[in-house]
Parts: structure tokens; C-alpha cells; sequence
């Protein structure tokens, strides 16, 4: 009898264990949610599980703060580490986050050797290099979660400005999450209608800008962390095309060796998330500007990466 896919989420914090909540509520599969806090996954895990007969979903689900539970994970989402606080970057995280993600994908690795890793926790792409390098893994089984929230916001917002629903929006936001990301204006369309044609240059380019500045502003508001529904909601899609082999196109966090002219190092780029996890990189046609913009973005990365201890 087939099994039912198996999720690890590492870190039962905000993020973790909301995606937690969104994969249950999707029937991804079993789940389990490791933190190192003792009774945190545990009383979330437990908390979850009995939302099941309300809401009608089948899935076990084990809270822990081992790693044997995770043993033969199909997906494992590694959210472990610090959020930032107002007046902080996402690169203040850098020594303490890296240390964390190196620790704990090594256990992953070790319980887990065929599953794909989709890092979360922050900086984003430097995480990514960090968890290639613990993981051992080959680089299309290690992708990092960005575009998908950092296009999520700039559809939400364009969704709101134009008065259409968020499902006709298509767009691509690629890059290093953070200050430097790329959203493309040339792939933004509503229906097929170059978004162009429906928002004047001054709104666009103020959009553009918020959604840049997207996770400093949940920052701002919540004073205690960062967001988390739509970045978890983003993680667990991304899950959902690997588990289900549905092949979405979705911009994500790929190693990137010669592709749009970057090589060896993490950059959010248009990929075809699989079951075996990136199966293709999308090299899209990009303006001149537009790939200076994501070179320099690789730049920034490449930067962050140079501070990590050998
Ligand atoms: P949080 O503080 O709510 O949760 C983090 C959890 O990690 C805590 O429960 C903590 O106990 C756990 N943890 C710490 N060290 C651990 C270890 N060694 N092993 C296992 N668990 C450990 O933070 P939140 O809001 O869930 O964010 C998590 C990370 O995700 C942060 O680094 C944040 O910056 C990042 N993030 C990234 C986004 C992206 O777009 N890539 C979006 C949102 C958050
Ligand atoms: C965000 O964009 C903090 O990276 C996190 O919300």
C-alpha cells in the first residue's frame, strides 16, 4: 500500500508551525515539527492533530525535539533560527542563523538523504549555501523560499490597486530576498494584459518599492518578529509541487552555476519545482538593466556568504 508523503518542519516557531497548519489543511501527508525547545512542537503538534476532525483532514502529526521522527522525510522545511526585531536586517542574522542551519540540516541529512530540503529561515540565499554545503545533497534538492512571497506581496498589491482578483495576476520577482530583489515589470500581467496597460508608471513604481520593502513593513507592525502566514503559505506551495510532482513555475532560491551569466551562489530565479525538487532553471530573456539589477543582487549574496566562517 503506498504511504502517505512525509513533511519534516524544522523550527515550530511562527513560520514552522503555521506551515505546519497549511499543509495539514492541503492533506500534504504526515507531519512532523522538531524545535529545540522542549514542549513547543510537541503541544503545537498535538494542538494541530486535533483541529483534524473540525476540519476534516487525515494526517499524523508528531511534535518532537529529535530527529529520528523525521527519518525518511520526503520534504523537509527548515524555518530554525531568529526573526528579525525592528531596526535589524535580514543580515544581522547571519552568524547566529548560519550556525543554527548548518547544525540542524546535518541531522536532517543524516535521517533524511533522499529528501529535498526548501530553506526558510534568514539571510535567505546564504542559508541556502549553508544547508548545500551541511547537507551534502546535490543543489537541485536544496532550494530556498523568496520569490514566492516576495511575488505574493507584489501581487497583493497590485490586486488592490487595479480592483482584479490576486488569482489573475502573474508576475516574477527574482533576486537575493532582500533590499536588492527584482521584481520584473516586463513579466507582469493580468490575464495575458501587460500590467502596463492597466497602472500608471508613479503607482507601479510605488508598488514595485512596497513590496521591496514588504517584510519591514509586517516587521514594523508586529515589533516582536517578522511575518509569517504568507511566508509559510509560500514554503508549503512550494512543498505541494514537489510532493504532488506537479511541476509548478515558481520563483525560487536555485544554485546557480553559469545560469544568466551567475555562477556559485543562491539567487531567486524562475525554476520547475519537481519531485526530485529544482528540475529546470528558467533562463527567462532579461532587459540589460534588468540584468545588471540581478547581478548585482548575486553580488550582494556573494558578500553575505564571504563573512561565514570556512
Ligand atoms: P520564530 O522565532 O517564531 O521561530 C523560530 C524557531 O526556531 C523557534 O521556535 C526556535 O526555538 C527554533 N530554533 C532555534 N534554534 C533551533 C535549533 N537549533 N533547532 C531547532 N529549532 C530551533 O521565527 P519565525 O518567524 O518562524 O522565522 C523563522 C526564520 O525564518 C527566521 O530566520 C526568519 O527571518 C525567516 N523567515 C524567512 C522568510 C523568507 O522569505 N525566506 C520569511 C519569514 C521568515
Ligand atoms: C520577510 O520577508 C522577514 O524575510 C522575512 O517577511
Amino acid at each position: 500500500m503506498p504511504k502517505r508523503p512525509k513533511i519534516s518542519i524544522v523550527g515550530a516557531g511562527n513560520v514552522g508551525a503555521t506551515a505546519a497548519h497549511w499543509a495539514a489543511a492541503k492533506e500534504l501527508g504526515d507531519i512532523v515539527l522538531v524545535d529545540v525547545v522542549d514542549g513547543i512542537p510537541q503541544g503545537k503538534g498535538l494542538d494541530l492533530l486535533e483541529s483534524g476532525p473540525v476540519e476534516l483532514f487525515d494526517a499524523k502529526i508528531t511534535g518532537t525535539n529529535s530527529y529520528e521522527p523525521t527519518a525518511d522525510s520526503d520534504v523537509v522545511i527548515i524555518t530554525a533560527g531568529i526573526a528579525r526585531k525592528p531596526g535589524m536586517s535580514r543580515d544581522d542574522l547571519l552568524m547566529t542563523n548560519a550556525g543554527i542551519v548548518r547544525q540542524v540540516t546535518e541531522q536532517i541529512a543524516k535521517y533524511s538523504p533522499n529528501a529535498v530540503l526548501i530553506i526558510v529561515s534568514n539571510p535567505l540565499d546564504v542559508m541556502c549555501q549553508v544547508a548545500l554545503k551541511a547537507s551534502k545533497f546535490p543543489k537541485h534538492r536544496v532550494v530556498g523560499m523568496a520569490g514566492v512571497l516576495d511575488t505574493a506581496r507584489y501581487r497583493t498589491f497590485l490586486a488592490e490597486a487595479i480592483n482584479v482578483s490576486v488569482e489573475d495576476i502573474q508576475a516574477l520577482v527574482l533576486g537575493g530576498h532582500g533590499d536588492t530583489m527584482v521584481p520584473l515589470v516586463s513579466y507582469t500581467t493580468v490575464s495575458g494584459i501587460p500590467i502596463t496597460q492597466l497602472i500608471d508608471k508613479d503607482k507601479l513604481d510605488k508598488i514595485v518599492q512596497r513590496a521591496r520593502d514588504g517584510g519591514i513593513e509586517i516587521v514594523n507592525y508586529l515589533k516582536t518578529g517578522s511575518a509569517y502566514y504568507a511566508p509559510s503559505a509560500a514554503a508549503v506551495q512550494m512543498a505541494e509541487s514537489i510532493i504532488k510532482d506537479k511541476k509548478r513555475l515558481l520563483p525560487c532560491a536555485a544554485y546557480l552555476e553559469g545560469e544568466f551569466g551567475i555562477n556559485d551562489v543562491y539567487c531567486g530565479v524562475p525554476v520547475v519545482l519537481g519531485a526530485s525538487g529544482v528540475e529546470r532553471i528558467i533562463q527567462v530573456h532579461l532587459t540589460l538593466d534588468e540584468k545588471a539589477a540581478l547581478q548585482k543582487s548575486a553580488d550582494a549574496v556573494r558578500v553575505q556568504v564571504a563573512k561565514l566562517p570556512a
